[in-house]
Order: structure tokens, then C-alpha cells, then sequence
């Protein structure tokens, strides 16, 4: 007897990566090993996963009994963050891109693991089906949302934990969906309406705020976009009314760069001295290339921690 096999994810929400990874690799299993396979989550998808990839053929399962199931975990390895109904003795995959865990899962041997540092999930789960022969069942609709995850996962493709096998998958399933460049801006437009429905909802929920270093403020915003320009001070001004001093990471998707705004002199003197290659205007610095909040930090910490 086969135990029906739930393919899953981490319990804080979705994003389109997991989203996707979830999806495909369920049509993956359901062709090749486990026709009563299913995927589904008890969290939310965020706002990188907008109505015009919610709505197409593939969609997640409802959440059923998972007495005597196995799991299959994709885009999370850390057992503190998998979904809460996931039982650790009873995983039998693990399909992800975060560092930390590799040595856990190695050690069970019952459990197949893959780990490695590639920029999206859905780029690993592209090459599963290419390896199980299976290339041709990705269609149209399959390929938006592998795309879709790697896009988002890499920053467009640029940020430094893009691999050749991102590129590669990249471009195989532009032509397996028939698919132009122009999805990819069409995806994007679409993640950047999501987030002008509530622009200050969205800053502030993605908000860290604690001291970390002499040279940063203490509540560090960020938000990818691709029209920096849509995020105005007025807006800023207001989302940030409640902290004193502040800075927010505004990486323009379109032109591949990031927008430091910040409250005042003080501030963007930290920034400055932290990004010394930024051009700097009226609290306001904007640096030639894009960073993520996680370097900022860390070379806040590094230099005046
Ligand atoms: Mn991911």
C-alpha cells in the first residue's frame, strides 16, 4: 500500500515560489508516481502571487485529513517553519534553496533531500521534470507560474544568488509556454497593483524595526517595485509618521536599482558612509545597482555595529 503523498511549504505565508513549486511538482507527481497526490497549505499567498496567476487551470487543494500521509516539502528546510500540520517523522522529500539544514537532512536517510544554492525552487522542480522526461507537460499556464517564481526569487533575474540553471530554466520555459519576455513585465505590473492597493499596509508589513548599528535607523522598510517613482516622500511621510528616525529600500525593478529614502540629514550621513558610491539628493540616496535589506544590515553591522 502507497501512503498518499501532500506536498507543501512553510507556515508563515506563500510566496509565489513556494506557490508554484507546490503546484508543478504535484503535476509532476500525479503523472509519474502518486496519482492521488495533493498540495495544499494553511497560510496565505502574499502579494507576490496576484489574481492573474491565482486564477489560471492550477490551483492548490483543500486542505483534507493527513492521517498516515507523507510530506513533501519545497522552498522551506527548517522543521521550525514547515506548515503546522506537518509531521516531522513522517517527511519523506525536501526540495529547497536555503542554506542551514543540509547536514539535518542528509543524515535521514529515508528522507530524499535536495538543498542546494540556486536562486528559486521552481528552478529545481523545471529540471525534475526535465529529468523525469516529463518536459512536455508543462503548458502554457504551468510554465507562468515556474517563471513567475524564478523571476520573483531572482529579482529579475539579478540578483547575485542567480545561477546558469536559473537562466537556463528561464528560457526553457519561455519556450515550453510560449511565452515572451513580456511576461515577465506583465507579472510584474501585476505584484505592483497588488501593492498599490494598500502601499502603507504593504511597506509595514514587511517592516523591521530594531537597532542594529550607530549607522542605520532603527526601522528599515523595503519593497520591490516596478515604478520606483510610484512610492512618493508624501506617502513615505505618512507610512512612517510613528518612527523617528527611518529609511526604506525601494528597489526599482525597471531600472535595476535601489532608491534609499530616509527621515533627515543624520540618517542619510549612515547611508552614505555605508554606500560611499550612492548619489545622494535631499534625503534621498540612490545607488547605481540594487541592494537587498539583508546586505544594508549587514554592512550596517559590520561598520558601526
Ligand atoms: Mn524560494
Amino acid at each position: 500500500m502507497t501512503t498518499k503523498a501532500i506536498v507543501t511549504a512553510g507556515r508563515k505565508y506563500l510566496d509565489i515560489d513556494a506557490y508554484a513549486s507546490m503546484i508543478s511538482y504535484r503535476e509532476l507527481l500525479k503523472k509519474t508516481s502518486d496519482n492521488k497526490v495533493l498540495a495544499f497549505s494553511t497560510t496565505k499567498v502574499n502579494q507576490t502571487v496576484p489574481p492573474m496567476l491565482r486564477d489560471l487551470r492550477y490551483r492548490l487543494d483543500e486542505p483534507v485529513d493527513v492521517d498516515g500521509a507523507r510530506f513533501v516539502l519545497v522552498d522551506v528546510s527548517n522543521p521550525d517553519f514547515f506548515d503546522t500540520f506537518v509531521n516531522i517523522d513522517s517527511v519523506s522529500e525536501i526540495i529547497d534553496h536555503h542554506a542551514g539544514y543540509e547536514e539535518f537532512w542528509r543524515a535521514k536517510k529515508k528522507v530524499k533531500s535536495q538543498i542546494e544554492p540556486v536562486g528559486a525552487v521552481c528552478t529545481q522542480i523545471y529540471e525534475r521534470f526535465v529529468e523525469a522526461g516529463e518536459a512536455s507537460l508543462i503548458d502554457s499556464d504551468l510554465a507562468k507560474l515556474l517563471i513567475a517564481g524564478i523571476l520573483d526569487n531572482t529579482i529579475n533575474l539579478k540578483s547575485k544568488t542567480t545561477t546558469k540553471r536559473d537562466l537556463r530554466a528561464y528560457s526553457e520555459l519561455k519556450k515550453l509556454g510560449s511565452l515572451s519576455d513580456d511576461f515577465g513585465y506583465e507579472y510584474f505590473l501585476a505584484c505592483e497593483q497588488e501593492q498599490m492597493k494598500d502601499l502603507k499596509g504593504a511597506i509595514l508589513g514587511d517592516m523591521k524595526a530594531e537597532w542594529v548599528s550607530r549607522l542605520l535607523p532603527e526601522a528599515i522598510g523595503q519593497i520591490i517595485i516596478l515604478h520606483h517613482n510610484l512610492v512618493t516622500r508624501e506617502v513615505l511621510e505618512k507610512v512612517f509618521a510613528d518612527y523617528d528616525k527611518w529609511m526604506i529600500n525601494v528597489i526599482s525593478l525597471e531600472e535595476g536599482r535601489s532608491y534609499l529614502y530616509c527621515d533627515g540629514a543624520e540618517t542619510l550621513a549612515g547611508l552614505k558612509k555605508l554606500f560611499s558610491e550612492g548619489k545622494s539628493r535631499e534625503n534621498l540616496l540612490v545607488l547605481d545597482d540594487f541592494v537587498l535589506r539583508k546586505e544594508i544590515l549587514r554592512r550596517g553591522i559590520e561598520q558601526g555595529g
